[in-house]
């Protein structure tokens, strides 16, 4: 292995030597909005384009009055261990489902090609460093060039046609959408198409006659787009109509691409009171026009630099490994051959599509991030909120993007509204709600078709304490009191209302919230009874305890809401205690029910573990009940439940373990992309995380699982390499954020830390850990200080 160096990162590449022949080959960029998928091909490229803000649908009233009347049945039967009819009695408290987020479109390229010389030497690649796809090959005697990014600070995507011999570059292009659209040529050289997205998209696992509903009445409901591509020949010429354009005898050619939605917000009509989306696509590629390429492309780079380059990582490398198609090391590491380095490709990949997925002003990255090529995708690539939406964003304050974790922000600002509403008309409670799902209009209400949705997900109503975790941890990292003040403590404080009314006396003293299930693991009582929902589910009661720690610290920082807080601390202390059940486990439910799938992929009762902070060392016999848990579940999973289970392992210290559930995150799947709920996640040949089928949280929680078995931080003390593999005895690692303010690099050698550098950027002083050496470090903000093994 040669030794561990942090040089330029040239290998943070993904490369492959054949043009993509599906979608999970093909790469994805990224500006937060606009999103491609480029696919590389010779004769005809590919780029299969989104817009996060298309989406089927537009705001409805989701909220379900007959719910107030109906809790109090489910609540009695469920006392009195009633829990099949409980779960029945669930369903008549659900509303619609929610929406999908729609695909923009498609460009394509069609190449005139030399027939005499058939292309050799083709190259495709995505460089993670600088946010470029790359296209490379040699045809009739000329090497061509293909570059592909979208930028965040011109807010177009931008491809960038070139060659080494002049005069040489033809091309047709078209422009087409699966979405309801027309296409025309505008001047000479720009292609438009203008359509509109359907009223109402069914989520994809529904079997139903009609899931695509247009509007056709005469004021149409639906949101428009308008998707416009400018070509910028450089020599040759530009000619064509109707809805094609072709490039004869260029030089180079860089094309615009721009797209607008008339989405104005999750409680605007999109047909009837949207934005105009022709201005939206109009005004970007009107101002990016004015800048050279080199221009466009070096803003581009800077702006991703910015961001990228904060965290370097070396795991080690293997420099055949290196060298190799993207594809060919995942099949040789899956056999057993070292390759630290596919690793750290993997954990630069997750920051990559971080900010590549979620910018400031946008949305936040859905299920799929912004990559989506189906009317109908897996499970709308909503939001989905009983654990997908929240571990996109476990990378984002470690790993040192806290800039991307914005849109999330914002977004559960907007549920906080529609919550509100949800919480007063479905449960007469105050404060805010939000179930398992969400779409672009915050849908906050429990999902099933009034009946159609099985309540071990639909009717979970866990959303808005776990949400608000994100707004503590914001804090937690950067110390930002009017972020606190502003912004976090209003919707904590709401969902913490919502929290204190929807907790019941369990008749025995202790609060239990119910109806109550784990997410999506049904369980068997003694006597054999199957069912979803009791009361009192360990994730529940962990998140509210979560919930409520966050908020009286939140407080006591702010010095606010005395009285409020009180209620809190005698709602904490009543709230039903964790249970450790016969097999030495961590129970999942109130009672010791066994699961009806011994490994789910949810592993919904550690979340006091991981991303929560209750269970710990310092609860000793919980950490080890938690662990037993997790022991049970097995390493296998979907993709995402991998990825939870690495920061698991991590957090249990044990690096190893942590480690194989590493390898299997990195088996290739190939193909595969029907709906496995069983075990069987890994990867796709672009790198994209398996379920299967494509789901991005896996990826997030790869990135935030690295980050964690290298620095912990939660329990009040940075934890240096706190879960260390012994597949990666030498390492480094510049830029990783700990709570409470700071920053900390990290070298290690034979298994051993060999030097820590903790920056202050915020901090003030902090206990630092490694293993069982311990220092009190007094710094002040800006000041740094460099620690050997000792400590
Ligand atoms: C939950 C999970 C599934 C999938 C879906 C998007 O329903 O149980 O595995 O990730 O969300």
């Amino acid at each position: 292995m040669a030794a561990s160096t942090l040089q330029a990162d040239e290998s943070l590449c993904l490369q492959y030597a054949q043009p993509a022949a599906r979608w999970t080959e093909a790469l994805p960029v990224g500006n937060g909005r606009l999103g491609a998928m480029v696919f590389g091909g010779v004769p005809s490229e590919l780029l299969q384009l989104n817009e996060a803000t298309l989406w089927s649908g537009a705001p409805r009233d989701w909220n379900n009055p007959a719910a107030r009347e109906i809790l109090p049945q489910v609540r009695a039967a469920i006392f009195a261990g009633d829990y099949v009819k409980a779960g029945e009695l669930c369903k008549k408290m659900q509303g619609p489902y929610n929406e999908s987020y729609q695909p923009l479109g498609d460009l394509r390229l069609t190449f005139a090609g030399d027939a005499k010389s058939p292309p050799s030497d083709y190259v495709r690649s995505l460089d993670l460093d600088r946010a470029v796809a790359t296209v490379r090959y040699c045809e009739g005697g000329a090497t061509f060039t293909r570059e592909v990014f979208s930028s965040f600070p011109d807010q177009v995507i931008v491809v960038r046609l070139t060659c080494d011999q002049p005069g040489r570059i033809n091309f047709t292009a078209t422009i087409g959408s699966l979405l309801r659209s027309a296409v025309q040529t505008e001047g000479d050289d720009t292609l438009v198409l203008r359509g509109r997205a359907p009223a109402h998209v069914d989520p994809s696992y529904l079997r139903t006659a009609n899931p695509i509903q247009y509007d056709d009445g005469p004021n149409p409901e639906g949101m428009t787009f308008e998707l416009r591509v400018r070509i910028l020949a450089d020599g040759g010429s530009v000619t064509g109509g109707g809805s094609a354009l072709t490039v004869t005898g260029a030089n180079a050619v860089t094309l615009l691409l721009s797209a607008g939605t008339s989405f104005n917000g999750p409680d605007k009509s999109p047909g009837r009171q949207g934005r105009d989306s022709a201005v939206e696509a109009l005004r970007p590629l009107t101002a990016a026009q004015n800048r050279p390429y080199a221009e466009l492309l070096g803003r581009h780079v800077a702006d991703h630099q910015r961001l990228f380059r904060r965290v370097q990582l070396d795991l080690g490398r293997v420099d055949e490994a290196e060298a190799l198609p993207t594809a060919e090391r995942l099949a040789r590491f899956v056999q057993g051959r070292p390759d630290p380095g596919l690793a750290t490709l993997l954990y630069q990949y997750g920051r990559y599509l971080l900010i590549a997925s979620s910018r400031p002003g946008g949305l936040p990255a859905n299920l799929q991030g912004i990559w989506n090529d189906s009317m109908r995708p897996p499970w709308s690539s909503n939001w989905t909120l009983n654990i997908n939406a929240e571990m996109n964003y476990w990378p984002a304050e470690v790993a040192n993007l806290a800039e991307c974790h914005e849109p999330f922000f914002d977004f559960i600002e907007k549920l906080a509204v529609t919550g509100r509403k949800t919480a007063e008309v479905n449960y007469g409670a105050h404060g805010w709600v939000a179930h398992h799902n969400a779409d672009i209009w915050a849908q906050s209400g429990p999902v099933g078709n009034y009946g159609g949705g099985d309540p071990v997900w639909a009717n979970w109503a866990m959303s808005s304490p776990w949400l608000c975790q994100h707004l503590w941890e914001h804090y937690a990292f950067s110390g930002d009191k009017v972020f606190l003040r502003e912004r976090a403590w209003p919707v904590m404080k709401g969902a913490a209302e919502f929290c204190l009314d929807w907790l019941v006396d369990d008749g025995h003293g202790h609060l239990v919230t119910a109806p109550s299930g784990s997410p999506e693991l049904g369980f068997i009582t003694p006597d054999g009874t199957r069912a979803n929902i009791s009361m009192a589910a360990t994730m529940d009661m962990s998140i509210i305890w979560d919930l409520f720690t966050n908020c009286r610290e939140a407080a006591r920082i702010l010095g606010t809401d005395r009285e409020f807080v009180a209620k809190i601390e005698a709602a904490q202390a009543r709230l039903y205690p964790l249970k450790i059940g016969a097999r030495g486990q961590l129970q999942e439910w109130f009672e010791d029910f066994m699961e009806q799938d011994v490994h789910h992929r949810h592993t919904s009762h550690l979340f006091g573990v991981y991303p929560g902070r209750q269970i710990t060392p310092a609860t000793p016999e919980f950490f080890a009940a938690a662990r037993k848990a997790l022991e049970i579940r097995g390493d296998d999973g979907t993709g995402w439940s991998l990825g939870w289970k690495i920061n698991f392992w991590a957090r249990f210290r044990d690096g190893d373990h942590a480690y194989r559930l590493v390898r299997n995150l990195l088996r290739p799947v190939g193909g595969n992309t029907g709906t496995n709920y069983g075990a069987g996640g890994g990867v796709y040949p672009n790198l994209f995380d398996a379920h299967p089928p494509f789901q991005i949280d896996g990826n997030f929680a790869f990135t935030a699982g690295v980050s964690e078995m290298l620095l912990q931080s939660h329990v009040g003390e940075l934890d240096l390499l706190p879960a260390l593999p012994s597949a990666w005895p030498s390492g480094r690692v510049r830029g990783l954020r700990a709570r409470g303010g700071f920053e900390v690099d990290l070298a290690w050698a034979d298994g051993k830390l060999t030097r820590a550098t903790i920056h202050s950027v915020t901090g003030t002083g902090g206990r630092v850990r490694y293993g069982d050496r311990v220092v009190t470090l007094d710094l002040k903000p800006g000041e740094s200080r460099s620690l050997g093994p000792q400590l």
